[in-house]
């Protein structure tokens, strides 16, 4: 979803807020979260003292094009991606000034597109040095026409100069395009790097007449031709050398990179402390869905939305179309051509992984096109899903940084997770054993499209990386006609007693 128009591009204007927000979740009830969003009460079962506290609002840095990764360095600084401005930069999270570590100018980024400088982990090494692997849209073509396709690289880290050289390819020529790319890119507790990349925005606006290849794994022949053509829709789990580990699934008698698959976008992807790994993914217009990802596991996409309940989604196969061909439909959000075949969930009765938790599902009768949203046709801003971005895992960062600080009171074994069209930070509290989702909990909502999310060192302070442009919604849920608060900024919020 939110291949849709831009709102207009927003002037920088940034106050210096010293505007207190509640520590407690920000009460206002969304439709979209399924009754599980926690207005303000405390939690039932605590002996810790209560948590008399308030988290100040902070503006970081400003000026950044689309930030997409935000990631806390060994020295406490901030990296930041530019998925359009086509950069990795570093910030100091004290004084907001930013040094450009790496510049990717030959980086593809098609206009309003989701393709561009995207993915970044960071490895520090045995030997003392600091890798940092990057993900990014590059050209193939060397005509001025554009081939475009995904790479991720091992750059090294000189702290001198403080840039980012000798670039060393880890995989190349997977696929890109101008729609879900996905692209979250993890270093595992097991050493492997663990990428999702999106379904390319298939049976949808530009993309509709090009088939899912989300459930297609890749073929023996295939591998051994390095053709990553069927990575679309999947988690892969790699070697940092580029190599396929030798205990990834076998799928259909082919091991591959592909960890899990049947995926539709997922942008949120945060390992747990006993090495789960949690993964949110955006639904079509409804439906989207927090995950637990295990080898081999398909998630279900593009026959399955959610559970599988034949509530509001159907899967409609435009690329299918016949005999009228696809390239001689129009794409329609409302209406489907009897040409088009159309699966119900339940006539795909292969196993498949349910997510553990679901926003915006909701019965077929639901109105998707809510007169708030008729201006400009901005329907999907009112359709009942919320766009997540992000998943960072609260405990794990913390102990991962070594922290001496007392960090959040409460959120210990919790997830962050930012949301785009919905404007809001949340935060999933997970069950005992981690396995589920207890309770959702909205912290900061505001006219921002939030992206990704970094904690600080000490654990008290969530530092939140925006887009520079896009749509989002209003106190009203309709589209909001005024500029983004903080576009294209880093913005740190500040627990304090
Ligand atoms: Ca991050
Ligand atoms: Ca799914
Ligand atoms: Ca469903």
């Amino acid at each position: 979803m939110d291949h849709i128009p831009r709102g207009p591009v927003t002037t920088a204007l940034v106050l210096a807020l010293g505007v207190s927000l509640s520590g407690a979740a920000v009460t206002g009830g969304d439709p979209s979260t399924n009754g599980n969003t926690d207005a303000a009460a405390p939690p039932a079962h605590t002996t810790a003292p209560p948590s008399a506290g308030t988290f100040t609002k902070r503006v970081v840095a400003t000026g950044l094009n689309d930030p997409y990764e935000i990631v806390r360095a060994p020295d406490n600084s901030l990296w930041a991606t530019e998925k359009s401005g086509k950069k990795v930069t570093r910030v100091d999270p004290k004084s907001g000034a930013k040094t450009t570590l790496l510049s990717l100018p030959k980086a593809v980024h098609s206009e309003d597109g989701q393709d561009g400088v995207l993915g970044l982990t960071l490895e520090e090494h045995k030997s003392g040095a600091l890798y940092a692997y990057i993900a990014y849209s590059y050209d193939i073509d060397p005509t001025p026409a554009v081939q475009a396709r995904t790479k991720i690289e091992r750059y090294t880290y000189d702290a001198g100069k403080q840039r980012l050289h000798s670039p060393k390819a880890v995989i190349a020529g997977m696929p890109s395009g101008n729609d879900h790319q996905s692209a979250r890119l993890r270093l595992g507790p097991d050493g492997k790097l663990y990428y999702t990349i999106g379904d390319q925005g298939v049976n949808q606006f530009g993309n509709t007449c090009r088939p899912s290849y989300a459930m297609r794994l890749p073929t023996a022949h295939e591998v051994e031709g390095l053709d990553w053509i069927a990575y679309q829709g999947k988690t892969l789990r790699l070697n940092t050398d580029g190599s396929i580990p030798s205990d990834n699934p076998v799928l259909d008698g082919v091991r591959s990179h592909v960890y899990t698959y049947g995926h539709r976008n997922a942008q949120g992807l945060a390992f747990g402390p006993d090495g789960t790994l949690y993964q949110n993914e955006q639904g079509p217009k409804t439906d989207d869905e927090i995950n637990i990802l295990q080898s081999g596991g398909n998630y279900g996409w593009p026959n399955v939305a959610g559970y599988r309940d034949d509530k509001a989604y159907v899967y409609a196969n435009w690329s299918a179309s016949w005999p009228t061909p696809c390239d001689e439909l129009t794409f329609s959000n409302f209406k489907i051509p009897e040409t088009v075949p159309v699966l119900q969930e339940t006539d795909f009765t292969e196993p498949f992984v349910q997510p553990i938790h679901t926003f915006g599902t909701v019965n077929s009768d639901f109105d998707f096109q809510n007169p708030k949203c008729a201006q400009g046709e901005m329907w999907s801003v009112c359709w009942p899903t919320i766009a997540p971005s992000s998943f960072e895992h609260y405990g794990t960062s913390r102990k991962s940084a070594g922290s001496t600080g007392e960090g959040l009171p409460g959120w210990d074994d919790s997830l962050v997770m930012t949301t785009l069209k919905d404007g809001t930070v949340y935060r999933v509290d997970l069950t005992e054993n981690g396995q589920g989702v207890s309770k959702v909990t909205k912290l900061f909502a505001e006219e921002n499209r939030f992206r990704d999310t970094a904690f600080s060192a000490d654990g008290r302070s969530l530092f939140v990386a925006t887009d520079s442009a896009g749509p989002v919604r209003d106190i009203r849920g309709a589209p909001s006609t005024e500029p983004l608060a903080n576009p294209g900024a880093i913005i740190e919020y500040r627990w304090e007693r």
